[in-house]
């Protein structure tokens, strides 16, 4: 593995940049994206920073998201590429191959990281890539303003579960205290985070609830959502954010799970535990993720999916 100060030192030597996040991404990737590039488009680095997804609605109150190129790559070469949050090169399906042959810096925490890149930094200790991140920033001797500061607190508040989940440390906490130091009011990113939600995205959830079931012994819940649903609810991806915790926070459930029938005949399935590994599961079903927290993509239908998994799943626990 690279050092940050390689990262570092490499990211000031270069002309053009671009900062890249993961597909449909969350928090932690738009976060870490604004936490780097804002900072470096500050300090006059000639920085684009580009996600192939929207920038979701709830993420959108943060400053500088306008400045986030979506949609499809710039015709420009970039003499680095910076991947944050990607824990393999299909989490850069839509530009992997303009990308592919660029010199590639990958940022991550996901233990399953793949070291796509020229240079690797993957850190399955930080609670999430904002926490990478703004030790970087320190190597590059780049203060975050107030946006950037906002940004990475929703990025590690966001991967964290609001600093509930046992990735959270005290650097993790020692992080978010300077963040707080540098202006930020948890008061005025939390709720608009994690509370409020479109009127769309209660009604999948409820559309999910109706969907609980449990294995005989209790210990795994599952919900299941189908494209039909979803168009009939409004919902986008977006919205089934935190929708699987539903299941997973029952009394006597170790595992819980979210199927979700795609209209390209694919079924994605998010997995969330208390104990056991559920990467390796989503891993061994050619997915990924972090231990207690992963998902998968399976090109079957919902019935068969569901039997994949389900079997999968009620060995390891
Ligand atoms: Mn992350």
């Amino acid at each position: 593995m690279n050092s940050l100060s390689e990262i570092a030192s490499q990211l000031n030597k270069v002309e053009s940049i671009l900062l890249t996040c993961h597909i449909m991404p969350d928090g932690d990737s738009i976060g870490s994206l604004l936490g780097l590039g804002l900072p470096m488009l500050s300090a006059g680095f000639n920085v684009t920073m580009f996600s192939a997804d929207e920038v979701p609605e709830r993420y959108k109150f943060l400053q500088g998201t306008d400045k986030i190129v979506t949609g499809n790559l710039p015709e420009q070469s970039f003499a680095i590429v910076v991947a944050l949050d990607c824990s393999d090169h299909l989490r850069l399906k839509p530009i992997w191959e303009q990308v592919k042959d660029s010199f590639i810096i990958n940022i991550d925490h996901h233990p399953t990281n793949s070291s796509f890149g020229n240079l690797n930094y993957v850190d399955a200790t930080a609670a999430a890539t904002g926490e990478i991140v703004h030790t970087l920033l320190g190597e590059m001797r780049l203060e975050p303003d107030l946006p950037a500061a906002s940004a990475l607190y929703v990025a590690i508040s966001t991967d964290t579960g609001s600093f509930k989940f046992e990735s959270t440390t005290t650097r993790t906490h020692e992080v978010a205290a300077q963040l707080l130091a540098a202006g930020v009011n948890p008061k005025d990113i939390t709720p608009l985070v994690f509370d409020l939600r479109p009127r769309r995205a209660v009604f999948i959830l409820r559309e999910a609830l109706t969907s609980l079931k449990f294995s005989q012994d209790g210990k795994i819940a599952w919900m299941v959502l189908t494209d039909k649903e979803m168009k009939k609810a409004g919902a986008r991806d977006e919205d089934l954010d935190g929708i699987v915790n539903f299941a997973k926070n029952i009394e006597d459930v170790e595992v819980g799970l979210l199927f979700r029938e795609k209209a390209d005949g694919t079924v994605k399935v998010g997995f969330r535990s208390h104990r056991v590994d559920v990467s390796s599961i989503a891993k061994s079903l050619g997915g990924g993720g972090h231990a207690r927290a992963a998902g998968c993509s399976l090109e079957s239908n919902l019935e068969t999916a569901l039997q994949a998994v389900l079997t999968a799943v009620d060995k390891e626990v």
